[in-house]
C-alpha cells in the first residue's frame, strides 16, 4: 500500500506570471541567459500540470519591478490555517512580500508577518507532516529562522532550524517531500541527519537538480532532464509528470518555487 499523503494534498495555488524582465533574474551559477519565451512556455506547462493534478490555480499579474517574482514561493508560506509573509534574503527581492500581501489577505483569514531584522526565503522551508524544517542558507539567517519558529507556533506548527548544504541556494533545492513518509534528497543532504523517521530516496549523482520535485495530490512533477531520477520515482510507484525546466533552471529555480499551494481547510473558510 502506498504511504499516506496528506501533507501534499492541495486544492488551491497561486502563481505569478513571468515578467518581461524575468530573464534578468538572479543567477548564482551561470548556466547561460534564459530565454523569455521559454520561461513563459515552462510556466504555462507548470500551471497546466497543477490543474491536471486537481488544483485550482489563480494567476497573479507579472511584476516588472521584481524580475524574480515568478518564484512566488520565496516571499511567503501558506498553510490551511493561515499564511506568513516572509522577508526574502536577496535585496532585489525584498519588496516581493509587500507586493504579495493583498493577494494573501484576500484569501487567508490569518496572515502573519515575519518580524525584522532576520530574513527567510520560502525556498528554505520544507513542510513535513509533524514539523516545518527551516534551512539556514545565504538567504535565510538565524534571526529570520528563529522568528519564523515563533510565527509557526502561532499557527500551531513546530519549526525546526536545520542547515542547507554549502553552496546550495535553497534547502529545497536539495529535497522534496514525496509523501508523508518519504523525502527525495541529494546525497549531500541525505547524510545531514535532518530527516529522522522518514524514508529517503537519493537522486543519482549528477542529477542533484532533480531533488526539487513537487508532489501534488497523486502526481509528482519532476524535471524532465533527470532521466535516472524519473526512473527511480517510477520504480517506487509514483505517478511522475516530467516537465521541462531548462529555462527556469538557468535562474537557479525548479518546480516548488513557481507556486504557493494549500488545501482549503473547510467549506466557507477564507482561502
Ligand atoms: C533567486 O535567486 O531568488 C531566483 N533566481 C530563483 C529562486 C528560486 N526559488 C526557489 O527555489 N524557491
Amino acid at each position: 500500500m502506498p504511504p499516506p499523503n496528506e501533507t501534499c494534498q492541495f486544492t488551491a495555488a497561486l502563481v505569478r506570471e513571468p515578467s518581461a524582465r524575468a530573464v534578468g533574474g538572479l543567477r548564482v551559477v551561470d548556466r547561460g541567459a534564459p530565454d523569455l519565451s521559454g520561461l513563459r512556455r515552462e510556466h504555462t506547462a507548470y500551471v497546466a500540470a497543477l490543474q491536471a493534478a486537481g488544483v485550482t490555480v489563480e494567476r497573479l499579474p507579472a511584476l516588472d519591478q521584481f524580475p524574480d517574482s515568478m518564484f512566488v514561493e520565496d516571499p511567503a508560506l501558506v498553510f490551511p490555517e493561515g499564511a506568513i509573509l516572509l522577508r526574502p534574503g536577496a535585496p532585489s527581492r525584498a519588496g516581493e512580500a509587500a507586493a504579495l500581501a493583498p493577494a494573501l489577505r484576500a484569501r487567508f483569514a490569518s496572515v502573519l508577518e515575519l518580524p525584522p531584522p532576520g530574513h527567510v526565503d520560502g525556498g528554505d522551508v520544507l513542510t513535513l507532516p509533524d514539523r516545518v524544517l527551516i534551512g539556514l542558507s545565504a538567504r535565510t539567517d538565524r534571526a529570520g529562522a528563529e522568528a519564523l519558529v515563533g510565527c509557526l507556533a502561532r499557527l500551531g506548527r513546530r519549526g525546526e532550524v536545520v542547515v542547507t548544504p554549502p553552496g546550495v541556494l535553497h534547502f529545497k533545492s536539495d529535497c522534496s517531500l514525496l509523501d508523508d513518509a518519504t523525502v527525495l534528497v541529494t546525497a549531500r543532504l541525505a547524510t545531514a541527519g535532518v530527516f529522522p523517521g522518514l524514508r529517503m530516496l537519493t537522486v543519482p549523482a549528477g542529477e542533484e537538480g532533480g531533488a526539487n520535485a513537487l508532489r501534488v495530490n497523486a502526481a509528482v512533477l519532476a524535471g524532465s532532464h533527470y532521466p535516472r531520477t524519473l526512473a527511480l520515482l517510477r520504480r517506487e510507484g509514483y505517478a511522475v509528470v516530467p516537465l521541462d525546466i531548462a529555462e527556469v533552471g538557468k535562474l537557479d529555480a525548479a518546480l516548488s518555487c513557481m507556486s504557493l499551494r494549500w488545501r482549503r481547510s473547510e467549506p466557507g473558510a477564507a482561502g
